[in-house]
Protein backbone atom coordinates (compact mmCIF):
# COMPACT_ATOMS: atom_id res chain seq x y z
CA UNK A 1 0.00 0.00 0.00
CA UNK A 2 1.48 3.40 -0.76
CA UNK A 3 1.42 6.02 1.55
CA UNK A 4 1.74 10.13 1.68
CA UNK A 5 2.88 11.05 4.84
CA UNK A 6 2.04 14.70 5.47
CA UNK A 7 4.42 16.20 8.33
CA UNK A 8 3.92 19.63 9.23
CA UNK A 9 6.56 22.48 10.31
CA UNK A 10 6.39 21.27 13.97
CA UNK A 11 6.87 18.15 13.60
CA UNK A 12 10.17 17.41 12.75
CA UNK A 13 11.22 14.58 14.48
CA UNK A 14 12.64 11.41 13.26
CA UNK A 15 10.28 9.33 15.27
CA UNK A 16 7.13 10.72 14.72
CA UNK A 17 4.17 8.37 14.53
CA UNK A 18 3.39 8.93 10.91
CA UNK A 19 6.42 8.22 9.81
CA UNK A 20 6.74 5.07 12.28
CA UNK A 21 6.26 2.82 9.50
CA UNK A 22 7.47 4.49 6.61
CA UNK A 23 8.14 2.08 3.74
CA UNK A 24 11.00 3.89 1.71
CA UNK A 25 10.29 2.01 -1.31
CA UNK A 26 6.76 2.89 -1.52
CA UNK A 27 5.42 5.47 0.72
CA UNK A 28 6.54 9.18 0.01
CA UNK A 29 6.55 11.90 2.85
CA UNK A 30 4.76 15.19 2.11
CA UNK A 31 6.27 18.74 3.24
CA UNK A 32 4.69 22.03 2.16
CA UNK A 33 5.76 25.74 3.08
CA UNK A 34 1.70 27.55 2.68
CA UNK A 35 0.91 30.45 2.81
CA UNK A 36 -1.84 30.22 4.77
CA UNK A 37 0.55 28.89 8.18
CA UNK A 38 2.66 32.04 7.44
CA UNK A 39 0.00 34.42 7.90
CA UNK A 40 -2.67 33.40 9.61
CA UNK A 41 -1.44 35.36 11.92
CA UNK A 42 1.69 37.70 10.99
CA UNK A 43 4.47 35.50 12.58
CA UNK A 44 8.09 37.15 13.83
CA UNK A 45 10.11 37.07 10.61
CA UNK A 46 12.71 34.41 12.33
CA UNK A 47 9.87 32.10 13.35
CA UNK A 48 8.95 31.71 9.58
CA UNK A 49 12.57 31.34 8.46
CA UNK A 50 12.82 29.10 11.60
CA UNK A 51 10.29 26.85 10.40
CA UNK A 52 11.36 26.95 6.77
CA UNK A 53 14.52 26.32 7.28
CA UNK A 54 14.48 23.27 9.91
CA UNK A 55 11.68 21.84 7.45
CA UNK A 56 14.52 22.07 4.42
CA UNK A 57 16.73 20.63 6.58
CA UNK A 58 14.65 18.10 7.88
CA UNK A 59 13.54 16.97 4.47
CA UNK A 60 17.65 16.62 3.59
CA UNK A 61 18.14 14.04 6.20
CA UNK A 62 14.95 12.22 5.38
CA UNK A 63 16.06 12.17 1.95
CA UNK A 64 19.90 11.06 3.01
CA UNK A 65 17.77 7.66 4.40
CA UNK A 66 16.40 7.27 0.97
CA UNK A 67 12.94 8.26 1.54
CA UNK A 68 11.44 10.10 -1.07
CA UNK A 69 10.19 13.55 0.09
CA UNK A 70 8.21 15.51 -1.96
CA UNK A 71 8.53 18.98 -0.62
CA UNK A 72 6.83 22.35 -1.88
CA UNK A 73 8.40 25.62 -1.18
CA UNK A 74 6.95 28.94 -1.01
CA UNK A 75 7.54 29.77 -4.08
CA UNK A 76 6.73 27.05 -6.29
CA UNK A 77 4.59 28.93 -8.90
CA UNK A 78 2.11 25.97 -8.27
CA UNK A 79 1.61 26.15 -4.63
CA UNK A 80 -1.80 26.49 -3.50
CA UNK A 81 -1.40 28.21 -0.42
CA UNK A 82 -3.00 25.97 2.05
CA UNK A 83 -2.18 22.00 3.66
CA UNK A 84 -5.92 20.98 2.20
CA UNK A 85 -4.92 22.62 -1.31
CA UNK A 86 -1.35 21.27 -1.68
CA UNK A 87 -3.12 17.64 -0.15
CA UNK A 88 -5.64 17.37 -2.93
CA UNK A 89 -2.13 18.32 -5.68
CA UNK A 90 0.00 15.38 -4.06
CA UNK A 91 -2.89 13.23 -4.54
CA UNK A 92 -2.79 13.63 -7.78
CA UNK A 93 0.65 13.21 -8.32
CA UNK A 94 1.66 10.14 -6.22
CA UNK A 95 -2.22 8.59 -6.17
CA UNK A 96 -1.82 7.41 -2.87
CA UNK A 97 -3.54 4.34 -1.20
CA UNK A 98 -3.79 5.91 1.93
CA UNK A 99 -2.85 9.39 3.93
CA UNK A 100 -1.33 9.26 7.56
CA UNK A 101 -1.08 12.27 9.55
CA UNK A 102 0.24 13.13 13.14
CA UNK A 103 -2.79 15.17 15.19
CA UNK A 104 -1.47 18.75 15.19
CA UNK A 105 -0.08 20.91 17.46
CA UNK A 106 -3.19 23.52 17.31
CA UNK A 107 -7.16 23.06 17.65
CA UNK A 108 -7.62 24.87 14.45
CA UNK A 109 -5.34 22.48 12.29
CA UNK A 110 -6.97 19.60 14.16
CA UNK A 111 -10.54 20.83 12.77
CA UNK A 112 -9.41 20.95 9.13
CA UNK A 113 -7.45 16.97 9.31
CA UNK A 114 -11.40 15.90 10.69
CA UNK A 115 -12.56 17.66 7.80
CA UNK A 116 -10.03 15.64 5.34
CA UNK A 117 -11.29 12.54 6.33
CA UNK A 118 -14.75 13.20 4.85
CA UNK A 119 -13.18 15.48 2.14
CA UNK A 120 -10.45 13.83 0.51
CA UNK A 121 -10.80 10.81 -1.99
CA UNK A 122 -8.39 9.08 0.15
CA UNK A 123 -8.52 7.19 3.96
CA UNK A 124 -6.88 9.98 6.04
CA UNK A 125 -5.20 7.81 9.21
CA UNK A 126 -4.61 10.58 12.43
CA UNK A 127 -1.91 9.20 14.59
CA UNK A 128 -1.61 10.14 18.23
CA UNK A 129 1.13 12.89 18.74
CA UNK A 130 3.18 10.56 21.10
CA UNK A 131 6.13 13.47 21.43
CA UNK A 132 4.96 14.05 24.70
CA UNK A 133 4.79 12.73 28.34
CA UNK A 134 1.61 12.72 28.98
CA UNK A 135 -1.15 11.73 26.43
CA UNK A 136 -4.04 13.71 25.85
CA UNK A 137 -6.21 10.82 27.60
CA UNK A 138 -4.09 10.44 30.40
CA UNK A 139 -4.65 14.41 31.10
CA UNK A 140 -8.10 14.21 30.88
CA UNK A 141 -7.90 11.15 33.14
CA UNK A 142 -6.24 13.43 35.91
CA UNK A 143 -8.64 16.33 34.94
CA UNK A 144 -11.90 14.64 35.32
CA UNK A 145 -14.42 15.70 38.38
CA UNK A 146 -11.97 18.56 39.08
CA UNK A 147 -12.86 22.04 39.42
CA UNK A 148 -9.76 23.43 38.87
CA UNK A 149 -6.39 22.24 37.79
CA UNK A 150 -3.08 23.17 39.72
CA UNK A 151 0.13 22.00 37.57
CA UNK A 152 1.69 21.18 41.36
CA UNK A 153 0.02 18.15 41.50
CA UNK A 154 -0.29 17.19 38.13
CA UNK A 155 3.72 17.46 37.87
CA UNK A 156 4.57 14.83 40.72
CA UNK A 157 2.29 12.17 38.41
CA UNK A 158 5.01 13.08 35.93
CA UNK A 159 7.92 12.77 37.79
CA UNK A 160 6.05 9.71 38.92
CA UNK A 161 5.69 8.43 35.55
CA UNK A 162 9.06 9.29 34.43
CA UNK A 163 10.81 8.28 37.67
CA UNK A 164 12.83 11.61 36.79
CA UNK A 165 14.27 12.59 40.27
CA UNK A 166 12.79 9.63 42.31
CA UNK A 167 14.70 7.73 44.89
CA UNK A 168 11.56 4.80 45.06
CA UNK A 169 8.64 6.29 45.65
CA UNK A 170 10.18 9.53 46.91
CA UNK A 171 11.26 12.68 45.50
CA UNK A 172 15.28 13.48 45.29
CA UNK A 173 15.98 15.74 48.13
CA UNK A 174 12.69 14.75 50.24
CA UNK A 175 11.07 17.95 48.08
CA UNK A 176 8.98 17.73 45.14
CA UNK A 177 9.61 21.43 44.63
CA UNK A 178 12.65 23.70 45.30
CA UNK A 179 10.96 27.31 44.23
CA UNK A 180 11.67 29.01 47.60
CA UNK A 181 15.14 28.99 46.59
CA UNK A 182 14.55 30.32 43.23
CA UNK A 183 13.89 33.51 43.52
CA UNK A 184 17.22 35.45 44.22
CA UNK A 185 18.21 38.68 41.96
CA UNK A 186 21.28 39.05 40.10
CA UNK A 187 24.22 40.47 42.31
CA UNK A 188 25.85 43.60 41.48
CA UNK A 189 28.05 43.91 38.20
CA UNK A 190 26.77 40.24 37.32
CA UNK A 191 27.96 38.72 33.90
CA UNK A 192 25.64 36.08 32.56
CA UNK A 193 27.34 32.85 30.46
CA UNK A 194 28.20 33.71 26.75
CA UNK A 195 25.11 31.83 24.35
CA UNK A 196 25.47 29.70 21.07
CA UNK A 197 24.26 31.40 18.12
CA UNK A 198 24.10 29.00 14.95
CA UNK A 199 25.79 31.08 11.71
CA UNK A 200 22.94 30.52 8.86
CA UNK A 201 24.18 28.00 6.57
CA UNK A 202 23.11 28.04 2.70
CA UNK A 203 19.54 26.39 3.21
CA UNK A 204 19.11 29.15 6.08
CA UNK A 205 20.94 32.16 3.84
CA UNK A 206 17.83 31.13 0.95
CA UNK A 207 15.15 31.27 3.51
CA UNK A 208 16.22 34.07 5.01
CA UNK A 209 15.92 35.83 1.30
CA UNK A 210 12.74 34.15 0.65
CA UNK A 211 11.59 35.32 4.44
CA UNK A 212 12.42 39.23 3.81
CA UNK A 213 10.95 39.45 0.23
CA UNK A 214 7.33 37.32 1.02
CA UNK A 215 6.99 39.03 4.60
CA UNK A 216 8.82 42.53 4.36
CA UNK A 217 6.13 44.07 7.14
CA UNK A 218 5.68 41.14 9.34
CA UNK A 219 6.62 41.81 13.05
CA UNK A 220 10.28 41.40 14.04
CA UNK A 221 14.03 41.62 12.89
CA UNK A 222 14.98 38.97 10.64
CA UNK A 223 18.84 39.09 11.26
CA UNK A 224 21.07 38.28 13.16
CA UNK A 225 19.29 34.82 12.73
CA UNK A 226 20.93 32.36 15.04
CA UNK A 227 18.87 29.77 15.88
CA UNK A 228 19.38 26.15 15.65
CA UNK A 229 17.81 24.70 12.16
CA UNK A 230 19.20 20.88 12.90
CA UNK A 231 18.76 18.35 15.29
CA UNK A 232 22.45 18.31 15.58
CA UNK A 233 22.62 21.91 16.18
CA UNK A 234 19.79 21.94 18.40
CA UNK A 235 21.78 19.01 20.48
CA UNK A 236 24.84 21.33 20.81
CA UNK A 237 22.67 24.23 21.92
CA UNK A 238 21.23 21.60 24.45
CA UNK A 239 24.81 20.39 25.70
CA UNK A 240 26.12 24.11 26.19
CA UNK A 241 23.11 25.03 28.01
CA UNK A 242 23.54 22.38 30.54
CA UNK A 243 27.68 23.07 30.29
CA UNK A 244 27.49 27.58 30.90
CA UNK A 245 23.66 27.97 32.27
CA UNK A 246 22.01 25.16 34.30
CA UNK A 247 24.00 26.23 37.67
CA UNK A 248 22.07 28.98 37.49
CA UNK A 249 19.06 28.64 35.80
CA UNK A 250 17.21 27.79 39.26
CA UNK A 251 18.79 30.88 41.64
CA UNK A 252 17.93 33.66 38.37
CA UNK A 253 15.08 32.36 37.09
CA UNK A 254 12.60 35.09 37.77
CA UNK A 255 15.62 37.68 37.40
CA UNK A 256 15.91 40.01 34.83
CA UNK A 257 18.75 42.69 33.41
CA UNK A 258 19.21 45.36 31.06
CA UNK A 259 20.88 44.43 27.95
CA UNK A 260 20.64 40.98 29.07
CA UNK A 261 18.34 39.35 27.00
CA UNK A 262 18.62 35.08 27.61
CA UNK A 263 20.41 35.16 31.29
CA UNK A 264 20.34 31.08 32.26
CA UNK A 265 17.25 30.32 30.44
CA UNK A 266 18.00 27.29 28.23
CA UNK A 267 16.68 28.62 24.62
CA UNK A 268 15.83 25.73 23.59
CA UNK A 269 11.56 26.30 23.37
CA UNK A 270 12.44 27.09 19.73
CA UNK A 271 13.90 23.68 18.71
CA UNK A 272 11.89 21.56 21.14
CA UNK A 273 8.33 22.71 19.93
CA UNK A 274 9.11 22.06 16.10
CA UNK A 275 10.45 18.58 17.22
CA UNK A 276 14.32 18.88 16.73
CA UNK A 277 14.31 17.46 20.80
CA UNK A 278 12.48 15.91 22.93
CA UNK A 279 11.38 16.12 26.66
CA UNK A 280 12.40 13.43 28.16
CA UNK A 281 16.41 14.02 26.36
CA UNK A 282 16.27 17.06 27.62
CA UNK A 283 15.39 16.26 31.17
CA UNK A 284 17.58 13.15 31.27
CA UNK A 285 20.25 15.51 30.01
CA UNK A 286 19.64 18.00 33.22
CA UNK A 287 19.08 14.82 35.62
CA UNK A 288 22.37 13.70 34.63
CA UNK A 289 23.87 16.87 35.30
CA UNK A 290 22.79 16.98 38.52
CA UNK A 291 23.71 12.93 39.52
CA UNK A 292 27.25 13.99 38.19
CA UNK A 293 27.81 17.15 40.66
CA UNK A 294 27.64 19.16 37.49
CA UNK A 295 24.35 21.69 38.77
CA UNK A 296 22.78 21.75 41.91
CA UNK A 297 19.34 20.28 42.82
CA UNK A 298 17.22 23.69 43.20
CA UNK A 299 18.42 24.18 39.28
CA UNK A 300 17.90 20.59 37.72
CA UNK A 301 14.27 20.17 40.23
CA UNK A 302 13.26 23.78 38.83
CA UNK A 303 14.21 22.74 35.28
CA UNK A 304 13.01 19.92 34.83
CA UNK A 305 9.38 21.17 36.42
CA UNK A 306 9.10 23.45 33.58
CA UNK A 307 9.34 20.63 31.18
CA UNK A 308 7.25 17.78 32.56
CA UNK A 309 5.29 19.86 34.70
CA UNK A 310 4.33 22.93 32.99
CA UNK A 311 4.52 22.14 29.30
CA UNK A 312 2.88 19.00 29.59
CA UNK A 313 0.19 20.51 31.71
CA UNK A 314 -0.54 23.54 29.67
CA UNK A 315 -0.76 21.11 26.74
CA UNK A 316 -3.34 18.55 28.63
CA UNK A 317 -5.01 21.86 29.53
CA UNK A 318 -5.46 22.79 26.02
CA UNK A 319 -6.77 19.85 24.73
CA UNK A 320 -8.90 19.18 27.49
CA UNK A 321 -10.67 22.25 27.07
CA UNK A 322 -10.75 23.80 23.58
CA UNK A 323 -12.54 25.84 21.53
CA UNK A 324 -14.87 26.53 24.83
CA UNK A 325 -11.66 27.64 26.56
CA UNK A 326 -10.03 30.65 24.20
CA UNK A 327 -13.82 32.02 24.50
CA UNK A 328 -13.95 32.76 28.01
CA UNK A 329 -12.96 36.21 29.57
CA UNK A 330 -13.57 36.17 33.08
CA UNK A 331 -12.46 39.78 33.74
CA UNK A 332 -14.43 41.51 31.36
CA UNK A 333 -11.39 42.91 29.90
CA UNK A 334 -11.72 44.65 26.28
CA UNK A 335 -9.34 47.22 26.40
CA UNK A 336 -7.35 47.18 22.84
CA UNK A 337 -3.45 46.52 22.78
CA UNK A 338 -1.07 49.58 22.72
CA UNK A 339 0.56 50.28 19.62
CA UNK A 340 3.74 50.21 21.76
CA UNK A 341 3.56 46.33 21.58
CA UNK A 342 4.27 46.42 18.30
CA UNK A 343 7.10 49.38 17.56
CA UNK A 344 8.72 49.15 21.16
CA UNK A 345 8.27 52.46 21.71
CA UNK A 346 6.91 53.65 25.40
CA UNK A 347 8.51 55.60 27.91
CA UNK A 348 7.99 53.15 30.64
CA UNK A 349 11.47 51.62 30.71
CA UNK A 350 10.27 47.60 31.26
CA UNK A 351 8.33 47.46 28.72
CA UNK A 352 10.88 48.93 26.33
CA UNK A 353 12.85 46.45 27.40
CA UNK A 354 10.94 43.52 27.04
CA UNK A 355 9.45 44.39 24.05
CA UNK A 356 12.64 45.42 21.85
CA UNK A 357 14.13 42.24 22.93
CA UNK A 358 11.18 40.58 21.80
CA UNK A 359 11.66 42.44 18.10
CA UNK A 360 15.75 40.74 18.35
CA UNK A 361 15.41 37.61 19.02
CA UNK A 362 11.82 36.16 18.47
CA UNK A 363 12.54 35.17 22.32
CA UNK A 364 12.22 37.02 26.03
CA UNK A 365 12.71 35.49 28.83
CA UNK A 366 9.43 33.88 31.41
CA UNK A 367 9.73 36.49 33.55
CA UNK A 368 9.66 38.92 31.07
CA UNK A 369 6.66 37.44 29.33
CA UNK A 370 5.06 36.86 32.48
CA UNK A 371 5.55 39.71 34.56
CA UNK A 372 6.02 43.19 32.33
CA UNK A 373 4.07 42.17 29.27
CA UNK A 374 1.93 40.24 30.50
CA UNK A 375 1.89 41.87 33.93
CA UNK A 376 0.72 45.10 32.28
CA UNK A 377 -1.83 43.25 29.40
CA UNK A 378 -3.47 42.04 32.80
CA UNK A 379 -3.56 45.29 34.76
CA UNK A 380 -4.91 47.45 31.94
CA UNK A 381 -7.51 44.89 31.08
CA UNK A 382 -6.29 44.25 27.34
CA UNK A 383 -8.89 42.05 25.17
CA UNK A 384 -7.21 38.28 25.60
CA UNK A 385 -8.00 38.17 21.71
CA UNK A 386 -5.47 40.73 20.96
CA UNK A 387 -2.99 40.09 23.53
CA UNK A 388 -3.28 36.25 22.46
CA UNK A 389 -2.90 36.88 19.14
CA UNK A 390 0.52 39.11 19.80
CA UNK A 391 2.38 36.76 21.77
CA UNK A 392 1.07 33.90 19.36
CA UNK A 393 2.88 35.77 16.59
CA UNK A 394 5.67 37.79 18.08
CA UNK A 395 7.63 34.24 19.82
CA UNK A 396 10.06 32.13 17.86
CA UNK A 397 8.64 29.12 19.78
CA UNK A 398 4.77 30.08 19.82
CA UNK A 399 2.12 27.37 18.70
CA UNK A 400 -1.77 27.55 20.58
CA UNK A 401 -1.11 24.43 22.42
CA UNK A 402 1.64 26.40 24.88
CA UNK A 403 1.25 29.58 24.15
CA UNK A 404 -3.02 29.74 24.75
CA UNK A 405 -3.10 28.23 28.54
CA UNK A 406 -0.23 30.59 29.61
CA UNK A 407 -1.35 34.06 28.26
CA UNK A 408 -4.95 33.23 28.48
CA UNK A 409 -4.81 31.54 31.81
CA UNK A 410 -1.79 32.38 33.38
CA UNK A 411 -1.50 36.17 32.23
CA UNK A 412 -4.98 37.39 31.53
CA UNK A 413 -6.70 35.11 34.38
CA UNK A 414 -9.48 34.73 31.34
CA UNK A 415 -10.16 31.12 32.43
CA UNK A 416 -11.44 32.77 35.91
CA UNK A 417 -8.71 30.33 37.93
CA UNK A 418 -8.73 26.94 36.39
CA UNK A 419 -4.84 26.82 35.40
CA UNK A 420 -3.77 29.55 38.18
CA UNK A 421 -4.89 29.94 41.89
CA UNK A 422 -4.73 33.74 41.55
CA UNK A 423 -3.86 36.24 39.16
CA UNK A 424 0.19 37.09 39.05
CA UNK A 425 -0.74 40.99 39.04
CA UNK A 426 2.12 43.43 40.46
CA UNK A 427 2.89 46.68 40.59
CA UNK A 428 6.60 48.68 40.02
CA UNK A 429 7.98 47.72 42.80
CA UNK A 430 8.54 43.80 41.67
CA UNK A 431 9.88 44.97 38.86
CA UNK A 432 11.93 47.16 40.71
CA UNK A 433 13.12 44.50 42.73
CA UNK A 434 13.42 41.66 39.86
CA UNK A 435 15.18 43.77 37.85
CA UNK A 436 17.98 46.97 36.85
CA UNK A 437 14.67 48.30 34.40
CA UNK A 438 14.05 51.15 36.42
CA UNK A 439 17.23 52.89 36.79
CA UNK A 440 17.23 54.86 34.19
CA UNK A 441 13.30 54.85 33.77
CA UNK A 442 11.53 58.57 33.41
CA UNK A 443 9.28 57.09 36.21
CA UNK A 444 9.72 55.93 39.75
CA UNK A 445 8.81 53.09 41.27
CA UNK A 446 8.43 54.40 44.82
CA UNK A 447 6.29 57.27 43.75
CA UNK A 448 2.43 56.29 43.55
CA UNK A 449 0.69 59.15 42.28
CA UNK A 450 1.34 62.35 40.02
CA UNK A 451 3.30 62.22 36.76
CA UNK A 452 6.64 60.87 38.17
CA UNK A 453 4.14 57.72 39.89
CA UNK A 454 5.82 54.85 38.03
CA UNK A 455 2.06 53.66 35.68
CA UNK A 456 2.04 49.77 37.11
CA UNK A 457 1.29 51.41 40.77
CA UNK A 458 -2.20 52.76 39.44
CA UNK A 459 -2.58 50.23 37.46
CA UNK A 460 -2.31 47.79 39.81
CA UNK A 461 -4.53 49.52 42.75
CA UNK A 462 -7.24 50.10 39.78
CA UNK A 463 -7.23 46.31 38.82
CA UNK A 464 -8.06 45.30 42.01
CA UNK A 465 -11.01 47.89 42.43
CA UNK A 466 -12.05 47.05 39.16
CA UNK A 467 -11.60 43.71 39.37
CA UNK A 468 -13.00 43.67 43.48
CA UNK A 469 -16.45 41.91 42.89
CA UNK A 470 -14.52 38.55 40.88
CA UNK A 471 -11.43 38.85 42.85
CA UNK A 472 -12.08 40.06 46.39
CA UNK A 473 -13.27 36.39 48.11
CA UNK A 474 -9.91 34.77 46.55
CA UNK A 475 -8.38 33.77 49.77
CA UNK A 476 -4.64 34.55 47.71
CA UNK A 477 -5.91 38.28 47.50
CA UNK A 478 -6.78 38.53 50.43
CA UNK A 479 -3.51 40.70 51.27
CA UNK A 480 -3.85 43.18 48.53
CA UNK A 481 -7.76 43.30 49.19
CA UNK A 482 -6.96 44.19 52.89
CA UNK A 483 -4.56 46.76 51.88
CA UNK A 484 -6.70 48.10 49.51
CA UNK A 485 -9.66 48.68 52.09
CA UNK A 486 -7.47 51.38 54.24
CA UNK A 487 -7.41 53.26 50.98
CA UNK A 488 -10.23 56.34 51.30
CA UNK A 489 -12.61 57.15 49.22
CA UNK A 490 -10.50 59.83 47.49
CA UNK A 491 -7.36 57.74 46.96
CA UNK A 492 -9.36 55.52 45.48
CA UNK A 493 -11.05 58.19 43.11
CA UNK A 494 -7.73 59.31 42.59
CA UNK A 495 -6.46 55.84 41.17
CA UNK A 496 -9.30 55.54 38.96
CA UNK A 497 -8.72 58.98 37.55
CA UNK A 498 -4.63 58.30 37.00
CA UNK A 499 -5.18 55.30 35.99
CA UNK A 500 -8.44 55.61 33.30
CA UNK A 501 -6.51 58.72 32.09
CA UNK A 502 -3.38 56.76 31.39
CA UNK A 503 -5.43 53.94 29.67
CA UNK A 504 -7.83 56.06 27.90
CA UNK A 505 -4.52 57.44 25.65
CA UNK A 506 -2.65 54.15 25.26
CA UNK A 507 -5.39 51.24 25.35
CA UNK A 508 -9.12 52.82 24.81
CA UNK A 509 -11.96 50.73 25.48
CA UNK A 510 -13.25 48.42 22.32
CA UNK A 511 -16.76 48.71 21.49
P1 LIG B 1 13.47 28.05 30.12
O1 LIG B 1 13.05 29.15 30.99
O2 LIG B 1 14.89 27.70 30.11
O3 LIG B 1 12.59 26.76 30.49
C1 LIG B 1 12.92 25.47 29.98
C2 LIG B 1 11.77 24.90 29.20
O4 LIG B 1 10.64 24.70 30.04
C3 LIG B 1 11.26 25.73 28.06
O5 LIG B 1 12.02 25.55 26.89
C4 LIG B 1 9.84 25.24 27.88
O6 LIG B 1 9.79 24.13 27.03
C5 LIG B 1 9.45 24.82 29.28
N1 LIG B 1 8.60 25.82 29.92
C6 LIG B 1 8.95 26.73 30.84
N2 LIG B 1 7.88 27.43 31.28
C7 LIG B 1 6.83 26.96 30.58
C8 LIG B 1 5.45 27.28 30.57
N3 LIG B 1 4.93 28.23 31.35
N4 LIG B 1 4.66 26.61 29.70
C9 LIG B 1 5.15 25.66 28.90
N5 LIG B 1 6.46 25.31 28.88
C10 LIG B 1 7.28 25.94 29.72
N6 LIG B 1 6.42 28.71 25.90
C11 LIG B 1 6.43 28.19 24.66
O7 LIG B 1 7.11 27.21 24.42
N7 LIG B 1 5.69 28.74 23.67
C12 LIG B 1 4.92 29.84 23.89
O8 LIG B 1 4.24 30.31 22.99
C13 LIG B 1 4.91 30.40 25.18
N8 LIG B 1 4.19 31.52 25.45
C14 LIG B 1 4.20 32.05 26.70
C15 LIG B 1 3.45 33.19 26.95
C16 LIG B 1 3.43 33.74 28.22
C17 LIG B 1 2.58 34.93 28.49
C18 LIG B 1 4.17 33.16 29.25
C19 LIG B 1 4.14 33.73 30.61
C20 LIG B 1 4.93 32.03 29.01
C21 LIG B 1 4.96 31.47 27.73
N9 LIG B 1 5.73 30.33 27.45
C22 LIG B 1 5.70 29.80 26.19
C23 LIG B 1 6.47 29.65 28.51
C24 LIG B 1 7.93 30.11 28.69
O9 LIG B 1 7.98 31.48 28.85
C25 LIG B 1 8.79 29.66 27.52
O10 LIG B 1 8.66 28.27 27.35
C26 LIG B 1 10.26 29.95 27.80
O11 LIG B 1 10.45 31.33 27.99
C27 LIG B 1 11.09 29.44 26.66
O12 LIG B 1 12.42 29.79 26.80
P2 LIG B 1 13.56 28.79 27.30
O13 LIG B 1 13.65 27.61 26.39
O14 LIG B 1 14.78 29.60 27.47
O15 LIG B 1 12.93 28.32 28.65
C1 LIG C 1 4.35 28.01 11.93
C2 LIG C 1 4.35 27.41 10.57
C3 LIG C 1 4.62 28.21 9.46
C4 LIG C 1 5.00 29.64 9.59
N1 LIG C 1 4.60 27.71 8.21
C5 LIG C 1 4.35 26.39 8.04
C6 LIG C 1 4.31 25.82 6.74
O1 LIG C 1 4.44 26.50 5.73
N2 LIG C 1 4.11 24.50 6.63
C7 LIG C 1 3.92 23.70 7.71
O2 LIG C 1 3.78 22.48 7.55
N3 LIG C 1 3.89 24.23 8.94
C8 LIG C 1 4.10 25.55 9.13
N4 LIG C 1 4.08 26.08 10.38
C9 LIG C 1 3.71 25.21 11.51
C10 LIG C 1 2.19 25.00 11.53
O3 LIG C 1 1.54 26.26 11.69
C11 LIG C 1 1.82 24.05 12.67
O4 LIG C 1 2.17 22.76 12.28
C12 LIG C 1 0.36 24.12 12.99
O5 LIG C 1 0.06 25.35 13.57
C13 LIG C 1 -0.03 23.01 13.96
O6 LIG C 1 0.64 23.14 15.18
FE1 LIG D 1 8.76 49.83 34.57
FE2 LIG D 1 7.76 51.40 36.46
FE3 LIG D 1 10.24 50.50 36.68
FE4 LIG D 1 9.66 52.34 34.81
S1 LIG D 1 9.55 52.60 37.03
S2 LIG D 1 10.89 50.47 34.54
S3 LIG D 1 7.61 51.71 34.24
S4 LIG D 1 8.39 49.28 36.70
Amino acid sequence: MKTLRLVLGDQLTRSLSSLADCDPARDVVLMVEVAAEATYVRHHKQKIALVFSAMRHFAESLRGEGITVDYVTLDDPANAGSFEGELRRAIQRHKPDAIVVTEPGEWRVWQMMLEWRESLAVPVEIRADDRFVATRDEFAAWAKGRKTYRMEFFYREMRRKTGLLMEGDAPVGGQWNFDAENRKSLPAGYRPPRRLRFAPDAITREVLALVERRFPDHFGDLEPFGWPVTRREALEALDHFIAVALEGFGDFQDAMKKGEDFLHHALISPALNIGLLTPMEICRAAERAYLEGRAPLNAVEGFIRQVIGWREFVRGLYWNEMPDYAETNALAANRALPDFYWTGETDLACLKECITATKRNAYAHHIQRLMVTGNFALLAGIAPREIEEWYLLVYADAFEWVELPNVHGMVMFADGGLLASKPYAASGAYINRMSDYCDGCRYDPDVKSGPKACPFNPLYWNFLIENEKTLAGNPRMAMPYRNLARFSPERRAEIRREATAFLDKVAPKRG
